[in-house]
């Protein structure tokens, strides 16, 4: 059996939109989109992970709102990806770190990006809360 890694990932809005990241490594992924993220820590919650990461990859303060329902697993044995809805506190998103371009899409246009896979139902139901507003 192998261990349970848990990925938590951020779908942040802003003015109706949401950030898609650009993966700039590894060499597999570069090029695809994703919802900013990463790996649990040991003793950190999913929410202070996500909070971290936010932090480390795009430079800003940002604050988990409520998890979008269900858990995808990823291409690894043993990992998962939990997405959460998340607003900006402070500071404008950077790519700092495994990105190399940042959008904000329109709930209509959220097909513009080539998402990774296991990111696409939770951008799914992200759009669908953006359109509800
Ligand atoms: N992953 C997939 N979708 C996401 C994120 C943040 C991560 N939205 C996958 C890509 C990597 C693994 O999870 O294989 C670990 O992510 P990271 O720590 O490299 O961001
Ligand atoms: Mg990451």
């Amino acid at each position: 059996m192998s261990e349970r890694v848990v990925v938590v990932a951020g779908a942040l809005c802003r003015a109706g939109r949401l950030l898609a990241a650009r993966r700039s490594a590894p060499a597999q992924l570069a090029g695809r989109w994703e919802l900013p993220g990463g790996k649990l820590e040991p003793g950190e919650s999913p929410e202070q992970a996500l909070v971290r990461e936010l932090y480390e990859e795009l430079g800003v303060r940002a604050e988990p709102l409520r998890r979008i329902e269900g858990e995808w697993p990823l291409g690894r044995p043993g990992y998962v990806l939990q997405v959460w809805t998340a607003r900006l506190i402070s500071g404008e998103p950077r790519p700092l770190e495994d990105h190399d371009a940042l959008r904000w899409l329109a709930p209509d246009e959220m097909d513009a990006v080539d998402w990774l896979d296991h990111d696409r139902p939770a951008v799914a139901e992200a759009a669908r809360l953006l359109r509800q507003g």
